[in-house]
């Protein structure tokens, strides 16, 4: 028998806000809990020590039935660097080793950034419209080098979980920087 999450459920996107509705929960991520993330450590932390920066915010959807548990929401990363190492989100591994996730970016410009447990590195350059299939077993991470809020959808399975101390521990090979205005891709010296 159907239960009361097994109907379906739609939910309506502003594509030009870059949100949607009904959002179910939100978060934010805050520089304070990415200390370990950028390498300009001395920068972050005089950030945090004026007040602390909202780097991005994560609107959120279920789309949880009695036998699934997939997943939707929106990331908004808001412009502006730390140092000269832009805006990012912390990144992850899935816990689940068999879990892919799908990414498309509805607004801005950036990098996603990709490595495996080997050094296998990938960045996927994004504009409005660019779509990536993040394969299991790929640690990932999304950049805003743009002067605008970059916004994406991401769909995966709640039961792939998140590992953070894997993207803490290994970092990921390659920075997206400023140099001369430029956004640039430059070796990591972790
Ligand atoms: C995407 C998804 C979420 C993730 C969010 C922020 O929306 O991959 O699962 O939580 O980005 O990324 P992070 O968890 O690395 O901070
Ligand atoms: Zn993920």
């Amino acid at each position: 028998m159907l239960q009361p999450n097994d109907y379906p459920l739609s939910v309506q996107f502003d594509l030009a806000a870059g949100t949607f509705a009904p959002i179910t929960s939100k978060s934010e991520r805050r520089l304070s809990e990415m200390m370990q993330s950028f390498y300009d450590v001395d920068a972050a932390r005089a950030i945090v020590e004026q007040g602390d920066r909202v780097l991005y915010e994560v609107l959120y959807s279920p789309f949880e039935t009695s036998k699934s548990d997939m997943a939707m929401c929106v990331t908004r990363i808001f412009p502006g660097k730390v140092g000269d190492e832009y805006h990012m989100t912390k990144g992850h591994l899935h816990e689940r080793d068999d879990q892919p996730e799908i990414y498309f970016c509805l607004q801005g410009e950036g990098y996603l950034l990709l490595q495996t447990l080997d050094g296998e590195f990938r960045a996927e350059h994004w504009t409005k419209g660019t779509l990536s299939h993040i394969p299991p077993m790929w640690m990932h991470r999304t950049v805003n080098m743009g002067a605008d809020t970059l916004v994406f959808v991401s769909v995966y399975n709640l039961s792939a979980g998140h590992d953070y101390e894997v993207v803490e521990a290994k970092g990921f090979k390659m920075l997206v920087v400023e140099r001369e205005g430029q956004a640039v891709l430059v070796e990591s010296e972790k």
